[in-house]
Formats: C-alpha cells, structure tokens, sequence
C-alpha cells in the first residue's frame, strides 16, 4: 500500500513510525499509525457488517503473523481517525513502545521474522485468503473465501499472487477506480509516470531486471496510443507484460464518450492477447490468464481494457490460483544427436546466443556448451539483453546488423548454431540482398517456433528449451565425441582465447591512447572504454545509443546476467523509461542509462520520476547535438541531399538544448563530462549518489 504516493508500507521508514506508535488489539483488530494516519486490520476474526469489503479477508499467511511483523504485510483497511461506522478509535498514547514489545495478536510468536510474505503453494488457491468468520460460507470453518470486493481489489490480488510489487501508470478519469484502491493494499507500489510510453517503458525493464511480469496502467484509448512505441518495443523484444488501460463504463460506451475507443483493436497487432474485461465476475480469471499468456514462451504483451464499473462492482468470485507455469520441453535427442554431429564435423562452428538464453536462465549451460565444443560464441544481433559473459575467453562479440557486419562476423564459419535467438532482419537500410546470409550453413535452436528459420533456412530448425536443451546437448557431445574430437575442441577453444586476450589487449591500448583523438566532441568508443573500471560487475547497462549503441555493445562488459538491456524495437523513448524499471526490480545493482540526446529528448521527463519516486540512476546522455544516425544512414542511401553536404532537419541546435537546466528543472544534479580525462571520475561519483544524477557527455558529431 502506498500512502500519501509515498511508496509501500514497509520501508524503513514504516518500521521509524511504527517503532513510535502502538498497536493495540480491540478485540480481534489492531491498530496502529503510520504515517500520521490511523490504521486498521482485521485479523482473521469476526467481522462487523458494516465494514467495508476489503477488510472481509486477510490471507491465510498473514493470520498467524504476529503484529510485529506488520511493516511487510498486508493491512485490510485504511481510516482516517476514525473507524467505519464513525466512530472515534482508542486514542495512541503519548509515549511511544518500542517496536518488540508491541503485543501480538493470537498471542502466538513465530519464529519466522521474514520480511515479505510467503506465496501460497500451489494448488492451495484461495485458501490463502480465511474469510472472517462471519462472511464464510461454510459454517465458519474458514477454508473458503468468497469475500465480496471491488474488481479493483481482485487487481491487486492478481498482482500480489503473481509476486508484481510495482505497478507503472499514468492515471485520468477512466483510471480512477484503480486509483481509489492504492491506499487499501499494501503490496503494490505505483511509479507515477509523466507520459504512457515512460509508463509501458519502465515496465519493460521492471520485467527484464525481476524475470516477472511487468504490470502498467495505462488512460483510455488515447493513453494506450501513447503507450504503444513501448508495447512495440516490448512485442518485438518478447518482453512479458499485462498492458492495461481504463476504459469508460460499459453501458456508456455506446455514447461513444469523450477519449474512448476500441482499444481491444489498437492493441491487437502488437499484443499475443486483447481483449476487454466484461464483468468483475470474469476479472480474476482474465488477469490470471493475462499473466500466463504473457509468460508462455515466446513471451510478449498482452492487453486489458478494464472498464470503470468492472473495477468498481463487487464479486465474490475468488481469483483463480496461478497455474505452476513450467515450461522444460528439451528438444527430442535425436535432434541433439544430429546437432552434436555437425559441430563435431565442422571446422570453425560458432554459437550465436540470443535472448531466449537469459530468458531461459542459460547462460551457463551456454558457457559449459561453448567450453566442451570448442566453439567461439556472439550475441545475437541488436539484443534486448546479453546472453554470455562477455569476459569469457571465448566470447567474440556483438554481431553487427548489417548485412556487410554479418557477412565479416561470420567469414570462415561453417556452422552456426544459433540458439533462443530472434530471427528479425536487425538492422534499418535494406541494401538489395537478404540480411542473412544465403548458404550460412545455420542449426537453429528455440523455444519460439516463428522465430526458428524464419528468414534464412537452415540445416536445422528444433524446438526445445535453451537451458534445458544446451544441458542435454553438452550431455550428448560428452557422451558420443571420440577422444580425437574432444581433443580438436580443446585445440579450438585455446586458439581463440588467444585471439581474444590480443583484441582486450588492443582495447587497453586504445584506452591508454585515448585523450588525443579529440576532435568535435569526446570520442564516444574511449569514453566508453574510460568509464569502464567505474562500473561495479553488478551495473546494469540500458542501451538506447543509436548510433553509438553497438559501441556500448562491444567496449563496455556485460559480464553477468542482467548487465544489458535494451530492445530490438527501436521505437525510441525506451531507455530512460527502461532504466526505472530496472533500478525498481533490482534495488541492488547499479543503473546506468546511456541515451543519445535525440532519444532522450522522446520523454526527458522521465528524469521527474526517477527524482519524484527516488530512483537513483545515472542518465548519461552522449549529446552530440543531432540525429547523428540518420546522417550516417543519409550516407549510406546516397541521395541528392547528403551529396550535397546537407543534412535537413538532423541537427537539434539553434537553440542547444540546455541540459544543466532540464536536469535543475526536474531537481536532479547535473555533471557534464567535457573532457575525455573527467568521464570516470564523473561516473563514478553520480553511481556513488544516492538520488538520480544527469550526466551530459559532449561527444563527437562528425559522421
Ligand atoms: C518513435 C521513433 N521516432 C523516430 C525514430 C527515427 N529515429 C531513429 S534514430 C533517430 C535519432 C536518434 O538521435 P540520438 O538519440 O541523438 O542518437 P544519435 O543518432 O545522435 O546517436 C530517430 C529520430 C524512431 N526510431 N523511433
Ligand atoms: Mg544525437
């Protein structure tokens, strides 16, 4: 619950207030304050008829919780000074009692102090939610729950069940109902942001840094327009979501109101499921497959319109229990034997890693692959996340997007063995041929069938689970290979390590050299190989670069899981509302944000979430005054215009964007990185900040 938008019960800032408060038990309630207000719980017990339906349940888990333990847990209700009915509470008492000496209700004291809730087992359902003994149906033996709430309420159950503990939303008439039950749940935080697309952006990096869901709520049909470059963006980078959007009552939207529209078709194209909720009867179970719709490989989005009076009507309806979504199918191993075969009667076999390994949580079955093959390893190109550690002797690299990028990253190969990767053409500039190489002689290997072969055929097209699969395939390759095999793997792998340790040695030259090449701007590859030591292991890195994106690809380290994000969209305004996200799910890890100014530019007032909610990550934008990009790929087209030396409408000058003022505008400090010898000082000490920080590197412009 968040009170005041202030963020969730629970904090340490709950447990300050809480240890200056009291929790009484009348009878079977407690009570206490926070945060100025009066609240109120019931505690598995009987339950007055004048209460409103929120407090007709609490779950199983937190019955037999002491009181103590309430800064992590659930409260049923919220008064403010004063109870249902009217009535004034027992008034606190002046003195403040220490927190552990607060009575329990029950009277029992576990030993279990554990500061987040258990989820119910599977299979338990509902009997998590005890109905007070009054409102069960079953004689008071309290094993059901079939509590009358708003659907608004069985939102927040759905999101709790599901372990989602952020929702991102940006609120309008519609959203209202949604918005009236925040106060009266405890387990939700909602990340207020200024625009739709920050909102679905922030929740696609909320789901790329957890492994969850992300949850966002978006306003009514011309909330959701604004929203769908992200939903775009997360379509294309299978990025699990539940979009949803409020919608006008149902029986007023035949008067076709102001903002309204047929979302469930806006929605479509981009989404695996869309479709608008018809009764707060059919919310839970729509939630609940939402959810596993999202989830199922391949994952994506999916889309719910919730109208007004499905939040606000009352159901009795319990929220199905989330199904135990396992998803192992290893790929049949008559396959594997085949795949094992080719690699061990290729000479120079490479594997491509995509985002299906991360996805799958494979990134070390990829390692111990790559190891007993003997095979060099890339990451896919244009990645949502990276897939290997890019530290390993045996990584090679980003793979380029372009056709003449691929045609160098794989000269010599013949055998590629891509695996949980996304077949899409990466790049923007078609130029006449295929991007995929015709005659690659390519394994695929996914959990995604589309994506299998989708563009270039293959030898092979298998479908299987990444981690699971590539576990049984190394299991195979031992198994099968002859000694001899294993022995030109080994001979394989140790040659290209070398290559490796000479390319990282190059790159430290080029760091050391660095500070001469200064020209129009800071050079963006040094000042990328500068800033490297200030990243701790743990930093995540979200990548909306542009044109300098592939170099944040190759000369930063992305060395464990997680240390990337980005999309394969390119529906730009993604990064910086990414970024929320991200720092949301994993508190723990460093963030840092690297933007062209153009893409940041999209939503710059992302920068009053991060600073309003208190989330501390490092904008670092590579301002370089212009679109650089679409000169580059004005170049490459080679029209009338750029023969000419002209570039309309590429350049943002005239007036400079003053980002000293946009970051003060918003209330974050601002550092500027001007020369090449400031940048790792400078990154260092805004990762070192507690709040937010904007850090503007002029960079190069030349094209
Ligand atoms: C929603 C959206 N609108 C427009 C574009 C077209 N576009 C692609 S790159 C780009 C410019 C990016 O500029 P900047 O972020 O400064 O990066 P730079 O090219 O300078 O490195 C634009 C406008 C897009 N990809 N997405
Ligand atoms: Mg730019």
């Amino acid at each position: 619950m968040s009170i005041d938008g202030n963020g969730p019960i629970g904090s340490e800032r709950d447990r300050k207030e809480v240890l200056a408060g009291r929790v009484a038990s009348p009878g079977t309630f407690f009570l206490l304050r926070l945060r100025g207000l009066d609240i109120v719980g019931l505690h598995n017990a009987s339950m007055p008829a004048s209460m409103p339906p929120w407090w007709h349940y609490v779950p199983r888990s937190m019955a037999d919780q002491p009181v103590r333990m309430l800064p992590s847990l659930s409260v049923s209700g919220l008064w403010r000074n004063r109870g249902p009915a009217g009535e004034a509470w027992p008034a606190f008492p002046r003195k403040p009692v220490p927190y552990k000496e607060l009575p329990l209700l029950g009277g029992r004291r576990k030993k279990n102090t554990a500061t987040s809730f258990p989820s119910p087992p599977a299979g338990e359902g509902n009997k998590e939610c005890v109905p007070a003994r009054g409102a069960s149906r079953d004689g008071g033996k309290g094993t059901i729950a079939l509590a009358r709430r708003r659907g608004r309420d069985v939102f927040f159950e759905a999101l709790r069940q599901e372990g989602v503990d952020h929702l991102f939303g940006n609120p309008g008439t519609t959203e209202l109902p949604l918005m009236d039950g925040l106060p009266f749940q405890t387990d939700v935080r909602y990340i207020l942001c200024l625009h739709e697309d920050v909102a679905v952006g922030a929740a696609m990096g909320y789901a790329a840094s957890t492994g969850k869901v992300g949850v966002v709520n978006l306003h009514v049909a011309p909330g959701l327009a604004h929203g769908l470059g992200n939903v775009y963006n997360a379509w294309r980078s299978h990025i699990p979501l539940v979009v949803t959007a409020g919608q006008h009552d149902t029986p007023f939207q035949f008067e076709e109101p102001i903002l309204w529209g047929d979302m469930v078709a806006m929605a479509r194209p981009l989404t695996k499921w869309s479709y608008e909720v018809r009764t707060t009867d059919e919310l839970g179970p729509a939630m609940q497959r939402a959810f596993k719709v999202a989830v199922t490989p391949p994952q994506g989005p999916v889309f719910l319109s919730l109208p007004r009076d499905v939040l606000l009507e009352e159901t009795e309806r319990p929220l199905p229990p989330p199904t135990p979504r396992y998803f192992a199918p290893v790929a049949q191993d008559d396959a594997l034997r085949q795949i094992a075969r080719l690699i061990a009667e290729a000479d120079r076999p490479v594997l491509v890693v995509g985002d299906g390994v991360s996805r799958s949580g494979g990134w070390d079955e990829a390692v111990a692959l790559a190891e007993a093959a003997g095979m060099p390893v890339r990451n896919e190109p244009l990645p949502h996340l990276f897939n290997f550690p890019t530290d390993h002797p045996l990584f090679l690299g980003p793979t380029p997007v372009n056709r003449r990028g691929i045609e160098g990253a794989f000269a010599g190969s013949d055998l590629v063995l891509m695996v949980g990767v996304s077949n899409q053409a990466p790049g923007a500039m078609y130029d006449g041929r295929p991007t995929w190489l015709e005659g690659l002689r390519v394994v695929y290997l996914g959990d995604a069938p589309w994506e299998l072969a989708k563009n270039a055929p293959g030898l092979m097209a298998v479908l299987g689970d990444p981690k699971g699969s590539m576990a049984a395939l190394r299991g195979v390759i031992a198994a099968t290979w002859s000694a001899e095999e294993k022995e030109r793997a080994a001979r394989r792998a140790e040659a290209v390590a070398r290559e490796t340790e000479a390319r990282r040695r190059e790159d430290r030259q080029l760091a050391a050299a660095a500070g001469r090449a200064e020209g129009d701007g800071v050079p963006v590859r040094e000042l990328l190989l500068a800033i490297q030591p200030a990243l701790p292991r743990e930093t995540v890195v979200v990548n909306e670069g542009v044109s300098n994106g592939f170099l944040v690809q190759r000369y930063l380290e992305h060395p464990v899981p997680g240390s990337y994000v980005g999309s394969r969209g390119g529906s730009l305004g993604y990064g910086a509302s990414m970024s929320l996200g991200a720092k949301l799910g994993r508190p723990d890890r460093p963030t840092l944000c690297i933007s062209g100014d153009g893409a940041l530019l999209y939503y710059p007032q992302v920068i009053w979430t991060a600073a309003h909610h208190r989330i501390p990550v490092t904008f670092l934008v590579l301002n370089n005054s212009s679109y650089r990009i679409l000169k580059l790929n004005f170049q490459a087209m080679g029209g009338d215009a750029p023969a000419r030396g002209l570039y309309p409408h590429t350049d943002i000058t005239d007036p400079a964007v003053d980002f000293a003022a946009l970051a003060r505008a918003f209330g974050v400090p601002y550092r500027r990185i001007e020369r090449l010898e400031e940048a790792q000082e400078t990154i260092a000490a805004a990762l070192a900040e507690e709040g937010p920080v904007l850090v503007e590197a002029l960079v190069e412009r030349s094209v």
